[in-house]
């Protein structure tokens, strides 16, 4: 039998509130996540297609810029050695496992360390990639998507793909090449683009068209190489639009779709769209999801949530249920994640530092997220919502609206039309009550 990393542990199960007794209550479970149970005929558990990342789970300490590591790692003994990232491995391993998270996801940094020259970099990533490669055929996991690192080392403090150095190109160039590669050996059902140093911090010093033709370059070679490999999974751009950068060149949805569109790359990207990067932007989640739906170009969620009021990428665990009821919302409509997934980019508190925190934290972003699945679910069933928008526009349904939208009519017909007119009807938008009838069939009391 493996060393337990998580003694004490067992697996979380679903168990209702109502049956559990005052012990249980204090037991990482599920309340609601009940992996099982379908939903629109379809189980929670693929429904909602969880992931967990390596980078907050395994490799993030929780320092913040006022103070250091404060999590504790019994299974990691700080150095940089091969066998101390099996073990990390392991480690995760056993926790997605016990936390019922099928999926996972990496940077290639997260999993080996980086060495001295780039084949050195390779070898410990390949042995550490043969390892994980066993674990989860024993455990059942599966790898949602892999992404390089091109913004922690001081090579890339001017960018990767945007540097104004072609031989941190370059380097870029080899460390996605393997990156890809390593993903497609673990069956990785995507790959993550996220340009964290692809902008600028200062125009002073900065050629913005060089910099994105740049960018738009290196996605063309990442994608053909992607192909002439066989990798059959969904390439993934994850807009945000600053920090570490001053402004990021795929700062939110639409500059990224309309970034894709401009340089021949629409259709062979799509969106991994995270909510503490919406916030930051300025947007709702749910503006980041329509826009992406409506170009057909959700791909993926990075699922957190920021802090009101502080401008970072806190990255907590999205325990807000009307915002995970919004993107289940969103997802439904779009005929829900076939492939990509709800990955949870987020990371616990700096004063949650006890193993048991991971489990804890997961717990509460997969029930969010549960609720949400089931919120939305009666939302639809409900059909107030769906009715209302139909009948918004129904106008455009009749006769008139086919011509002008069909491009019938020129401007001096729609206007002549416009001069016909005795009455004009223009019904009111109901926001009020649209929103009353969320928190209605989001608060209903059990019939
Ligand atoms: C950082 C990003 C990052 C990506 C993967 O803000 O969210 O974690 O998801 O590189
Ligand atoms: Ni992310
Ligand atoms: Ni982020």
């Amino acid at each position: 039998m493996a060393l337990e990393h998580f003694p004490g542990i067992t697996q979380l199960q679903f168990e209702s509130t109502r049956a559990a007794s005052r012990d249980a209550k204090c037991r990482p479970t599920f309340r609601h996540y009940n992996p099982s149970e379908l939903v629109e005929s379809r189980s929670m558990r693929d429904q909602l297609r969880f992931a967990a990342c390596y980078w907050h789970t395994m490799r993030n300490g929780l320092g913040d810029p006022f103070g250091g590591a404060t999590a504790q790692t019994p299974w990691d003994d700080g150095t940089d050695s091969i066998a101390n990232a099996q073990q990390r491995a392991d480690a995760f391993f056993e926790f997605l496992t016990k936390c019922q998270i099928d999926r996972w996801c990496f940077h290639d940094r997260d999993l080996a360390p980086e060495g001295q020259s780039i084949a050195h970099s390779e070898r410990n990533l390949d042995t550490i990639v043969a390892h994980v490669e066993q674990l989860q055929r024993s455990s059942g996991r599966r790898l949602l998507w892999g992404t390089a690192n091109l913004f922690s080392h001081p090579r890339y403090m001017h960018g990767a793909a945007t540097s104004p150095c072609v031989d941190v190109f370059l380097h870029a160039t080899a460390q996605v090449r393997k990156a890809l590669e390593v993903t497609h050996t673990l069956g990785g059902e995507g790959y993550v683009f996220w340009g964290g140093r692809e902008g600028y911090d200062t125009l002073l010093n900065t050629d913005l068209a060089r910099e994105r033709d740049q960018m738009a370059r290196f996605l063309h070679l990442a994608a053909d190489h992607a192909q002439s490999i066989g990798f059959r999974g969904v390439l993934l751009i994850e807009p945000k639009p600053h920090e570490p950068t001053t402004h990021q060149y795929d700062s939110d949805s639409e500059a990224t779709l309309n970034f894709l569109r401009e340089f021949g790359l629409f259709g062979k990207f799509k969106l991994n769209i995270e909510t503490n990067h919406a916030t930051l932007a300025g947007h709702s989640m749910e503006h980041e999801l329509a826009v992406a739906t409506a170009a057909g170009a959700l791909g993926s969620i990075d699922a957190n949530m920021g802090t009101t009021g502080l401008g970072w990428d806190t990255d907590r665990f999205p325990t807000d249920v009307m915002l995970t009821t919004q993107i289940m919302l969103a997802v439904l409509n779009m005929g829900g994640l076939t492939q990509g997934g709800l990955n949870f980019d987020a990371k616990r508190r700096r004063a949650s530092f006890e193993p048991i925190d991971l489990f804890y934290s997961h717990a509460a972003g997969m029930d969010a997220f549960a609720i949400g699945l089931k919120a939305a679910a009666r939302i639809r069933a409900d059909g107030r919502l769906h009715e209302f928008i139909r009948e918004r526009y129904a106008s455009w349904n009749s006769p008139m609206g086919e011509k002008i939208r069909s491009g019938q009519f020129t401007l001096a017909q729609c206007a002549h039309e416009a001069t016909k007119l005795s009455t004009l009807v223009s019904p009111s938008g109901r926001q009020e009550l649209l929103e009353s009838i969320v928190n209605e069939i989001l608060f209903a009391t059990e019939r």
